[in-house]
Formats: structure tokens, C-alpha cells, sequence
């Protein structure tokens, strides 16, 4: 006869549903950023979203904020191995962003002030699924965490989420950014483990 202990047992390692594999909690906020933090005025800020034909699509800081704001829930996944559950953000979503673009290219370069960049499908940036993130817990986005604003892709490991967002260049190709083009995974999907190369 098997006795099941529910104590420890259920509490083992990997036991979480929301813990992708490989990963660990974590309660704490660490920063990551492969270079010093940009100093950004509110003020000079501007978010473009280029499209294949040159086309400028601008948003100042005040014109962002006139936007609609969502509140977004959701679990954060580094690729460094933290995972970090149920945060708390404010932002606009990227369909509303993208609600005046028209474009025929699949493929989104994000890029940030400091020249950070980033590569995602443009398919990963709709449909609820990316924001323009301008608050975390209830606060301003801190320098540090890519204040004033930062992309947040939750569903992607979060070297994704570009800090300091400026704009985003549409391309026809997956073409890699800055971490893709040091050995992490062209699309980056925690739950299959798209850690580094493209396997
Ligand atoms: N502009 C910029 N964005 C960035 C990075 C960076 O170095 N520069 N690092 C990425 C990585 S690897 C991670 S894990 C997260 C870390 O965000 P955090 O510092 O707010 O925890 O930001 C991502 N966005
Ligand atoms: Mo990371």
C-alpha cells in the first residue's frame, strides 16, 4: 500500500505549472542590461514605428499617454534561468500602436535607446500579446528597469522585452538583433527551452 505524502511532495522542485522548465522563482527584481543606462527626457522621447515604404508612424510621450492604457498581469521568464510570477504593469498595447500601420513585411527589429535591438515576428506583437510598458507595481518605470517606457512581451524569454523601447523598423526577414546575433535563439519560447541557437 503506497502512502502519498501531500506535504514536501507536492512542493518539489518543478512542481509549478507556471515555472517553464529550467527555470526558477524568483521574488526579487534583478536588473540586466548589457550596457549603462540611457538618461531619457519624458520630454525628447518618441516612440516611430518605421513600415517597408519609409513611413514614420510617430507617438510623442504626451501622445502615448492619450492612448488607451491596459493593465497587464503576467509572468516574466529570463533567459538567465529567473522566472518571476504575477507582475504588474501599465502600458499601451502594441495594437493600438499597430491599428495605423500598414504593412506587408512579417518581421519587427524593436530598438532601444542605447542601441539595443531586438528581433520578433510582428504576428508575437498582436493580439494582446506586447505593450509599451510605462508603469511597474503601481509606480513609474524606474531608469534601471528601462524607464520611461519598455517593451513588454511577456510570452517570450524576456531579453525580448527591449528596456528603453524607441521604435520598431518592420522587415521582411527575421533578421537577428543583439542578443540573436550572440547565440541566443532567433524567437525564444520559454516553455520549448529557446534558449541559445535556434534547435
Ligand atoms: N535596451 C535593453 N533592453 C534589454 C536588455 C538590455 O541589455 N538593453 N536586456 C534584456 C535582458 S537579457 C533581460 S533579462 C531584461 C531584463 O530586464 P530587467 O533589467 O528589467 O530585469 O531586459 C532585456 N531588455
Ligand atoms: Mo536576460
Amino acid at each position: 500500500m503506497a502512502v502519498i505524502s501531500r506535504g514536501f511532495g507536492s512542493r518539489r522542485r518543478g512542481s509549478n505549472p507556471d515555472l517553464p522548465p529550467g527555470q526558477y522563482l524568483t521574488t526579487d527584481f534583478p536588473v540586466l542590461s548589457a550596457g549603462p543606462t540611457p538618461e531619457i527626457d519624458r520630454a525628447e522621447w518618441q516612440f516611430v514605428i518605421r513600415d517597408e515604404t519609409g513611413t514614420r508612424h510617430e507617438w510623442s510621450w504626451d501622445a502615448m499617454m492619450a492612448l488607451p492604457v491596459e493593465d497587464v498581469h503576467t509572468d516574466i521568464h529570463c533567459v538567465t534561468r529567473w522566472s518571476k510570477l504575477g507582475t504588474t504593469w501599465r502600458g499601451v498595447a502594441l495594437d493600438t500602436l499597430f491599428a495605423e500601420v500598414e504593412t506587408s513585411y512579417d518581421y519587427a527589429m524593436i530598438h532601444s535607446y542605447g542601441g539595443y535591438t531586438t528581433n520578433v515576428p510582428l504576428a508575437d506583437l498582436l493580439d494582446g500579446q506586447a505593450w509599451i510598458a510605462f508603469e511597474f507595481d503601481g509606480e513609474p518605470l524606474v531608469p534601471e528597469h528601462g524607464g520611461p517606457a519598455r517593451l513588454l512581451l511577456p510570452h517570450l524569454y524576456f531579453w525580448k522585452s527591449a528596456k528603453w523601447v524607441r521604435g520598431i523598423v518592420m522587415h521582411s526577414d527575421d533578421d537577428p538583433g543583439f542578443w540573436e546575433q550572440n547565440g541566443y535563439h532567433t524567437y525564444g519560447d520559454p516553455w520549448k527551452e529557446q534558449r541559445y541557437g535556434d534547435s
